[in-house]
């Protein structure tokens, strides 16, 4: 029979239908976890088979039928296929949505619920491609999460800093400073008006400059700063490394320097940032997540997982601040799509809106929201699209936008908040800021020289 099977199978007949994957008729109950998967199936693979054998894959199935599904309640713990939508545009590929009964699912455990919906399904032979597009959790699931560990309203509090974007910068060159030069770095962009700076996704303990050292230079920077200013201000150290107790041992070093934030690397895992978000709630510390990485697996629209999803989990995981799109700057991402990364970041509840790529409601269930971070490629030219699209609880952070100013750091750094504050004023009186952008920013350049 296991042979006959194989043969039938290597033949690509498939029976994940047959092995009752395939319920057309299924209403997801509220308790269910359901995703949406953008399918593309060898030829000669009947769709629905395919979006059976993805919900078979997923949750209890193998490729062939075996007894012991007698010895349990198989069909409670079965994903579900449910729906195949024909995508538009795109005759081969197909929106799969799947139900799967919550019992599958260790609570609070993102590291389980990845190793279920993504764990297998994407090496699938009868698949040419597989997106994990959206995911609707529901309460009773995100409920077992803690969420961002400060949230939007207490980390403003914290700053005080209320009624606009916070602005940010990545010091750079990202690699190769000492610990002096790069405090010095970081003193001159917040002294001339930035909130914070922030390590880079790549800079962590090199021979060329130690996290202890780094770690000592910033935070006399940013004290020596919020002297000269009179403002609260923080910089991101990036206390990603090879190991949990590595990573304890330096953001336990921040906290005892006063540091306000530190910064962890999406490529740490998901129980990593899980496991620092708990240590962050617990520490009264904001916590940075760099999504480095993300793109390996989220640019392409036919292959992968979308960022969107990557968002959620990133709340429910806990983090306080998450690299979202700029939409104008140097990394690929559209408008409608990058707003639906926002809405996820700051809503509430997010209605479904297919235009911004949400295929599911989500209802937070009071979990903090985390404050979206707009960096890459933009600069104080483009302040009031940056406004326009991306709203007012969102860290705008100039990399090469402040460093790269000719008249310097400082001098970088004032023009954003410059060209910020003029806008947000622009805006507050009700002023046409987007059309009149240049000309306010003109105007504002004009009273910085
Ligand atoms: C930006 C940046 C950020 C990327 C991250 C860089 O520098 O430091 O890591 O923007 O991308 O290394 O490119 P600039 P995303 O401000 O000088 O461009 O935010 O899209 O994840
Ligand atoms: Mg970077």
């Amino acid at each position: 029979k296991i042979v006959q099977g194989a043969e039938r199978y290597k033949a690509g007949v498939l029976k994940y239908k047959q092995m009752g994957y395939w319920i057309p008729d299924y209403e997801p109950r509220d308790t269910d976890v359901i995703a949406v998967f953008r399918i593309t199936p060898q030829d000669g693979v009947d769709p629905e088979e395919a979006a059976a054998a993805v919900a078979g894959e997923s949750s209890t199935a193998t490729w062939t039928v075996v007894w012991t599904d007698r010895l349990t309640a198989t069909e409670k713990y079965r994903a579900k296929a449910y729906r195949v939508d024909q995508v538009p545009n795109a005759p081969d590929q197909y929106f799969a949505y799947i139900a799967y009964d919550l019992d599958l699912f260790e609570g609070g455990s993102i590291a389980n619920l990845t190793a279920s919906i993504i764990g297998n399904v994407f090496g699938f032979k009868p698949l040419k491609a597989l997106r994990l597009e959206d995911m609707r959790l529901p309460v009773a699931y995100v409920k077992t999460f803690m969420g961002p560990a400060t949230g939007i309203v207490v980390e403003r509090e914290r700053l005080d800093k209320f009624g606009r974007p916070l602005l940010g910068a990545t010091v750079k060159p990202k690699l190769g400073l000492s610990g002096r030069n790069y405090g010095r770095v970081v003193y001159e962009a917040l002294k001339g008006g930035l909130d914070f700076t922030k390590d880079d996704e790549n800079i962590n303990s090199q021979p060329f400059m130690h996290w202890r050292e780094r770690f000592l230079y910033c935070m006399e920077a940013v004290n020596k700063a919020q002297a000269a200013t009179g403002e609260i201000k923080g910089t991101y150290l990036n206390v990603t490394a090879g190991t949990m107790e590595d990573m304890y041992e330096r953001a336990e070093f921040a906290k005892e320097l006063g540091s306000n934030i530190v910064m962890i690397d999406l490529v740490i895992g998901y129980t990593a940032i899980q496991s620092m978000a708990n240590w962050a709630r617990k520490n009264d510390m904001i916590l940075h997540l760099h999504r480095a990485g993300h793109s390996t697996y989220t640019r392409q629209k036919t292959h992968g997982v979308s960022f969107r999803v990557i968002a959620k989990w990133m709340r429910l995981a806990g983090v306080d601040h998450i690299h979202a799109g700029t939409v104008v700057g140097k990394l690929e991402g559209d408008p409608a799509t990058t707003k639906g990364y926002y809405d996820i970041c700051r809503e509430e509840f997010n209605p479904m809106r297919l235009e911004h790529g949400l295929f599911f409601d989500q209802d937070w269930a009071s979990l903090n929201k985390l404050m979206p971070v707009a960096s890459g490629g933009i600069h104080a030219g483009q302040m009031h699209q940056l406004i326009h699209l991306l709203g007012e609880d969102v860290v705008l952070q100039f990399g090469g936008g402040t460093i790269g100013h000719p008249q310097g750091i400082a001098a970088g750094a004032t023009a954003n908040r410059v060209a910020l504050e003029a806008m947000i004023l622009a805006r507050n009186e009700g002023r046409d800021y987007l059309n009149e952008g240049p000309d306010i920013l003109a105007e504002a350049a004009k009273g910085c020289s």
